[in-house]
């Protein structure tokens, strides 16, 4: 336990000043430095619209993993490689928070209400190297989307089980996916299998057809 507060701190340590400076941010100045959300302000990124039902979107193949099956691995650039199951995930501090959504084809869903673990815990699991900059992260569908360690530690990401008080379904990646509000939502893995610790950065499925590498809304930032 004392080694998983530690990595935490060491982690967070190493990418604070990037994850302050971050343009991942609600406040539209240049590398915003504003609230992590709207606080209640009906703000969208640029070229956005609100929608209120939740789209589904996904490369098609919405695998079927039960909850008693679910298994996630955290490996690559760690000093401990594990193997979580949705009992451990469980034994985790569990974690409310409401946070928006926004895909990259242009619709953005406000105030989610989400339970789950923060990436941040997770991750320290593992205890990733020092020369660790950036994860890729898999599905059980074979989707992969890569998101920076100064992204991904930042409070609001979530590996979720919990959506607007409800089990989150299998069409939106139950039973666990994760959430990156500050980016767009392809950078959030339904159906999370395996968090591979990188020393440098790679693409993943989109980022390979062209999408941005580094996908924050408020800058417009969709290509590459
Ligand atoms: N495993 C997996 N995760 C995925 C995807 C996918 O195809 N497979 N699609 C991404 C995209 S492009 C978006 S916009 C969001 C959509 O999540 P939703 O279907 O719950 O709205 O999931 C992201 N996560
Ligand atoms: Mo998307």
């Amino acid at each position: 336990m004392e080694r998983i507060v530690a990595s935490r701190l060491k982690l967070k340590d190493r990418f604070q000043a990037q994850m302050a400076s971050s343009p991942a941010q609600s406040d539209d100045r240049p590398m915003g430095t504003g609230p992590s959300n709207r606080h209640g302000m009906p703000k969208l990124p640029p070229d956005q619209y609100e929608v209120q039902k939740w789209p589904v979107l996904d490369i098609g193949l919405s695998p079927i993993v039960p909850k008693e099956k679910w298994k996630l691995t955290i490996d690559g650039a760690v000093t401990e490689p594990v193997t979580l199951d949705w009992g451990g995930m469980l034994a985790l501090p569990q974690i409310e928070d409401t946070s928006d959504f926004h895909c990259v084809t242009k619709w953005s869903r406000f105030d989610m209400a989400w339970v789950g673990v923060r990436f941040s815990d997770i991750i320290a699991l593992a205890d990733p190297d020092e020369t660790a900059t950036h994860v890729m992260v898999h599905g059980y569908d074979g989707y992969t989307t890569n998101v920076p360690l100064a992204e991904a530690l930042k409070d609001d990401v979530l590996l979720v089980h919990t959506a607007n008080g409800e089990p989150l379904t299998r069409e939106h990646g139950g039973p666990i996916r994760m959430i990156t509000p500050q980016l767009y939502a392809w950078k959030g893995t339904k159906w999370i299998k395996r968090i591979e610790v990188m020393t440098e950065d790679r693409p993943g499925f989109w980022e390979e057809r062209g999408y941005s590498m580094s996908a924050h809304p408020w800058r417009n930032d969709r290509y590459r």
